[in-house]
């Protein structure tokens, strides 16, 4: 079938673009290029179309997703701390774009759309692990945003018949997450630098704990969630189900890599959680994911990657 995938070229929409093909879809992936890139797509070269545009442009949108039965919106600025930096702009991109995806999607007869949310949206609630019938109470820009796009979600698989499910992801990583903004995940950093023999810099005392999962892991989420008959209007976590220190994460990559990295500490990030671990009981239960990859088999196909 036709499908689409808004931040195709992006890091976790170019593994979904890939599993798609692989499967035997047509896919077109819709992407600005602002943090996706052209190369995240070279090896799908003849397989994937690359339609170059940007969610806030709703008419584009239409477009592009005429004759497609499905729709994964991956397309958004993933950074907290960029959202607290720049709300309007997070704004725009991450809810009006979401508008539009599901406007697009009403206006072609799109039977689902998938939605990337984020663990973000749990925010201060203290209790762990985070269940999906928890109160949200998000503490940034970027929180509030994919908590509306789920709002959204749920209220056009109501209204307009758009089956709509919303993957509220945990601390995602693997091949083709840049490591080089500020704003990247900490995984893609610490693994630059070990390779590089250069210094990680830890916020804080490294204690803090992340529900760290790896991206094929996602991938499995994002089928199921497409593909699975009867789960319109639902959310579910992504996640492991474990949750991981940064200072044993260190220690992971240290032992993979072969070498000692050294690191500094500063004072905690500015709105950082202390823990964070999804209960994965739903998304198991409802969809029968399960995470196949793990912290350090996912760690070691990124450095294995990365040598090669
Ligand atoms: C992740 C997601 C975010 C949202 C959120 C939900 C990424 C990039 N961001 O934010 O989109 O879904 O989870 O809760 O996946 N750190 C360091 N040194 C560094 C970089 C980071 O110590 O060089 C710390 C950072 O202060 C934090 C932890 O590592 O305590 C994880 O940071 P992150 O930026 O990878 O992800 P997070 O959890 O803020």
């Amino acid at each position: 079938m036709k499908v689409l995938v808004t931040g195709g070229a992006g890091f976790i929409g170019s593994h979904i673009a890939t599993r798609l093909v692989a499967e035997g879809h047509e896919v077109v992936a819709f992407d600005n290029l602002t943090s996706g890139k052209r190369e995240n797509l070279e090896h799908l070269a003849g397989k994937v179309e690359l339609v170059v545009g940007d969610v806030r442009d709703a008419a584009a949108l239409v477009d592009v997703s005429r004759g497609c039965a499905v729709a994964f919106h991956q397309a958004a600025i993933v950074s907290v701390p960029y959202s607290v930096d720049h709300p309007q702009e997070t704004h725009d991109v991450n809810i009006q774009g979401t508008l539009n995806v599901l406007h697009a999607a009403k206006a072609n007869g799109v039977k689902r759309v998938v939605f990337a949310c984020s663990a973000a949206v749990y925010g201060e609630e203290p209790e762990s692990p985070k269940v999906e019938t928890m109160r949200p109470v998000p503490v940034s820009p970027y929180g509030i945003e994919k908590l509306t796009g789920e709002h959204y979600l749920d209220v056009w698989n109501r209204l307009y018949g758009v089956e709509t499910v919303s993957l509220r992801y945990f601390n995602v990583f693997g091949e083709r997450q840049d490591p080089r903004s500020p704003y990247s995940g900490v995984i893609s950093i610490f693994v630059d630098r070990a390779l590089k023999g250069t210094g990680v810099t830890m916020f804080g005392d490294g204690g803090q704990t992340r529900d760290f999962v790896y991206v094929g892991n996602v991938v499995d989420a994002n089928m199921l969630a497409a593909f699975t008959p009867g789960i319109g209007g639902s959310n579910f976590n992504v996640g492991c189900g474990g949750q991981t220190t940064l200072l044993e994460l260190l220690a992971m990559i240290e032992e993979i890599v072969g070498a000692k990295v050294e690191r500094t500490h500063n004072a905690p990030r500015q709105g950082d959680i202390r823990e964070s671990v999804a209960d994965i009981g739903k998304i198991r239960a409802k969809l029968g994911y399960e995470p196949k990859v793990g912290v350090q088999e996912g760690l070691r196909r990124l450095i294995a990657s990365l040598k090669a």
